[in-house]
């Protein structure tokens, strides 16, 4: 079944937040940042700007009603600030005209007097002067100080990874219309529709049945509007709470980079021993990720890196500990992945630096460490694993023995172009780290002539999951796609909703609309059943019609519904699934936090240009695990974008902040993503259906993030093909690995890499 949403998204009629009809007296927002990344606020001059035509009032932290608090996983970060500004764009004011222009332009004659503090703008700094959002964890299997001496090899270093900006193609944004009693309605280009709800209501001082929260649809969210739409919604529904008139809010391109945060940056040491086979005996990693100004999501974020520092390998011994560290950049927030991405770049580094040192392909290494059914990951859950099968099936598919001679053959014949080839396998936990969240609500509603619309918790955002949504109803309906409506999401339809987030949206609404419409159905098969005089098990629903007995029955889906209604039979539900089995104790760090695990490997090849430094991506090649796909459209389009994204954030775009903490990467002038030329030249996927039972929606398994991790591999094949033309060079662990950065590393002496490399001990 095609997407939904291809049509009005074809012909430009999809409605997005900034294509919402306007409301008659509707006022327009713009928000003034703060121009330092840290300081006290001396004096704030808004009255050049208050006089200027148009403007209507300007807020500032004095005009809260409620708290000023946004923060969800730890309250410190105030919605405006009050006396101390901690990172460049944070809200100081919120200027409110009668057009976007006169809100524009007033915003650029407010002036502040702010007394500059220090600028911490790398996470090991912070960690060094003990600036920590939370305390440190560690994840721990076996025992990693008295294993060292079963190595063969050990090998040290570091290695660092970069943020990325989600660009989103739609912006963030909120337009709140006030309602009678104080109430509020707002929309929200938000993933999470019950966080927007909470901060409004915290901030304005209202219950949260008072705080309606609606979303159509995004133009793609990606972790980035998890936390961060909060901001806009608050500052919109505070201004429409006092002016009792709609103040929208969308903001330009430009403000959206500089004021939100980015996928985390990390930093890390890590130590790798393995025995004379090859086999990993131990691991042992420490990580600083860069948390930005306050936690946001951070401490979740920082957890998953913890889950996915040993990828799809098993390792008998692992210590790996995480610091989450406080700077003055924007705080960091979810991005695809959720801190995944960079504890699996950590370990693919230690793996590489242990290959290049022992003159062997990492893909050995790879091989003989695959994590196996029945295997321990280092936070106690025991592995269901299909590492084995699409490893395997990847290498003999695609052929890489071929690939690699291929590469080879190349490589002796050119001088000045080099390929380099490297295997990328994934593993990625599917539930929200939190046990909590990984429940939902699904509101199935079918009207007397035949027609059913549905509510759940799950918000669209181009990754098709309303498409998914739909098939299950028209699936346990047995009815045609034509006969659903997916509806609008909204806080006082379905209540209490986690994020559309963590790959789990369609499973979670999946399986509470499965609930619903199984529940309905069950109470017309027993109308029947009973008119009938027959067992309620020899009705079923097929083809649209009643049957009995497998007899097709004259009873169509529209008469039945009808009876229904006539019988007072309840035509109406509301189901609540929450994912069983799942548990994790953090006091020992131990548990089944995930409800399964998708595994997938990739082969990348990649040609450099040992001149330029410049490169292509030859051919991304996957084996991936879906399950049992029940949309191979849609889960196709989430590949090939995961792909393209993940190779973006380890090549090509780089997040620049100056030592003052103010992005320099601040447009699509200077901050690069992959477009129709840097794509992979082939992508091949092949869809391993992998036969064991798993709790995903009709065995489907999510497909949101794994994918992006494939692009990591894009790194490792350039970091090959660069060692190809420069063989005793040392260069670092360090993503992106942009054209500067290959042309560096292509001319890197031994000595003077571009950090330092750090000693082997063998
Ligand atoms: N968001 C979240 C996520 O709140 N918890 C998670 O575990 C998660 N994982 C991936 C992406 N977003
Ligand atoms: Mo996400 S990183 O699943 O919002």
């Amino acid at each position: 079944m095609k997407n939904i949403d291809a049509y009005t998204h074809l012909r430009g009629e999809s409605i997005y937040l900034d294509d919402i009809p306007l409301i008659h007296g509707t006022l327009f927002g713009a928000s003034f940042g703060s121009p330092v990344a840290h300081g006290i606020i001396r004096h704030l001059d808004i009255s050049e700007a208050a006089a200027l035509p148009g403007v209507v009032r300007i807020f500032t932290y004095k005009d809260i009603t409620g708290e000023n608090q946004i923060g969800g996983i730890v309250p410190d970060e105030p919605l405006i600030a009050d006396h101390e500004v901690h990172f460049c764009g944070m809200p100081v004011a919120f200027v409110v005209a009668d057009s976007v222009d006169a809100a524009r332009a007033a915003v650029k004659k407010i002036k502040v007097t702010i007394d500059p503090l220090p600028v911490i703008t790398d996470s090991r700094e912070a960690q060094q002067l003990g600036e920590l959002i939370i305390p440190p964890r560690t994840f721990q299997l076996g025992d990693t100080a008295n294993s060292w001496q079963h190595c063969t090899h050990i090998f040290e270093g570091r290695a660092d990874t970069n943020g990325q900006e989600h660009l989103y193609i739609e912006t963030q944004g909120a337009y709140a219309v006030p309602q009678e009693h104080n109430a509020i309605k707002i929309y929200s280009s938000t993933q999470g529709p019950t966080a927007v709800q909470r901060a409004v209501s915290r901030v304005l001082g209202l219950p949260m049945h008072l705080v309606e929260v609606e979303v159509n649809r995004l133009g793609g969210g990606f972790g980035g509007k998890e936390d961060q739409a909060n901001t806009w919604a608050a500052l919109c529904a505070l201004a429409a709470h006092h002016l009792k008139r709609p103040v929208k809010y969308s903001l330009h391109r430009m403000e959206d980079m500089a004021m939100t945060g980015k996928r985390h940056p990390y930093s890390a040491d890590f130590k790798i021993g393995l025995n004379a086979e090859l086999k990993i005996i131990a691991y042992e990693a420490t990580f600083y990720q860069n948390a930005g100004a306050a936690a946001d999501l951070s401490p979740a974020v920082m957890e998953r890196t913890l889950f996915h520092c040993t990828n799809t390998y098993f390792i008998p011994n692992v210590k790996a500990t995480a610091y989450s560290c406080r700077t003055h950049l924007p705080p960091n927030t979810a991005f695809r992945g959720f801190g995944g991405p960079q504890g699996m770049f950590m370990i693919e580094s230690a793996i590489a630096k242990a290959a290049e040192a022992l003159g062997v392909e990492a893909a050995v290494i790879q091989e003989k460490n695959l994590l196996q059914t029945g295997d321990e990951f280092p936070y106690g859950q025991i592995a269901q694993s299909e590492a084995p099968d699409c490893w395997h099936k990847a290498t003999a598919l695609y052929d890489v023995a071929a690939m690699r001679k291929e590469v080879n053959a190349f490589n002796a014949a050119n001088k000045w172009h080099k390929k380099g080839l490297a295997c990328m396998p994934i593993c990625f936990g599917i539930s929200f780290t939190k046990t909590l969240m990984n429940q939902a609500r699904s509101l199935v509603h079918v009207y007397t002539d035949g027609s059913v619309g549905i509510t759940t918790g799950a918000v669209e955002m181009g990754q098709g999951v309303n498409t998914k949504i739909l098939q299950v109803a028209a699936q346990v309906f047995s009815i045609q796609p034509e006969k659903i409506r997916i509806h609008t999401t909204n806080t006082f339809k379905i209540a209490n909703t986690s994020p559309s987030a963590a790959s789990a949206t369609a499973d979670l609404n999946g399986k509470a609309t499965l609930m619903a419409c199984t529940a309905i159905v069950e109470r017309l098969k027993k109308m029947v059943a009973e008119e009938m005089k027959v067992d309620a098990q020899s009705v079923t629903l097929q083809d649209e019609y009643v049957w009995v007995n497998k007899q097709k029955t004259d009873i169509d889906w529209k008469s039945l519904v009808m009876t229904g209604h006539i019988k007072r039979i309840g035509l109406s539900e509301h189901a609540h699934y929450a994912t069983p089995e799942i548990h994790f104790d953090a006091a020992k760090e131990k548990g089944h936090p995930f409800a399964y695990h998708v595994y997938g490997t990739a082969l990348v090849s990649v040609t450099v240009d040992c001149i330029r430094g410049t490169y292509t991506v030859d051919s991304v090649k996957v084996v991936h695990d879906f399950g049992a796909s029940m949309n191979t459209a849609v889960d196709l389009g989430q590949i090939e974008g995961g792909i393209v994204q993940g190779i973006g954030w380890m090549t090509m775009e780089e997040v620049v902040y100056d030592a003052n903490g103010r992005l320099r990467s601040n447009a699509l002038s200077t901050y690069k993503v992959p477009d129709i030329y840097s794509v992979p030249k082939e992508i091949a996927i092949d869809f391993l259906q992998t036969p064991h039972d798993n709790l995903a929606i009709f065995r489907s398994k999510a497909v949101g993030e794994p994918p992006l991790m494939y692009g990591i591999g894009a790194y490792f094949a350039l970091r090959n093909a660069v060692r190809a033309f420069n063989k005793t060079g040392q260069f670092a662990f360090d993503a992106p690995m942009t054209p500067e950065k290959v042309l560096m590393a292509l001319y890197a002496t031994q000595k003077e890499g571009i950090i330092e490399s750090h000693e082997e001990t063998t």
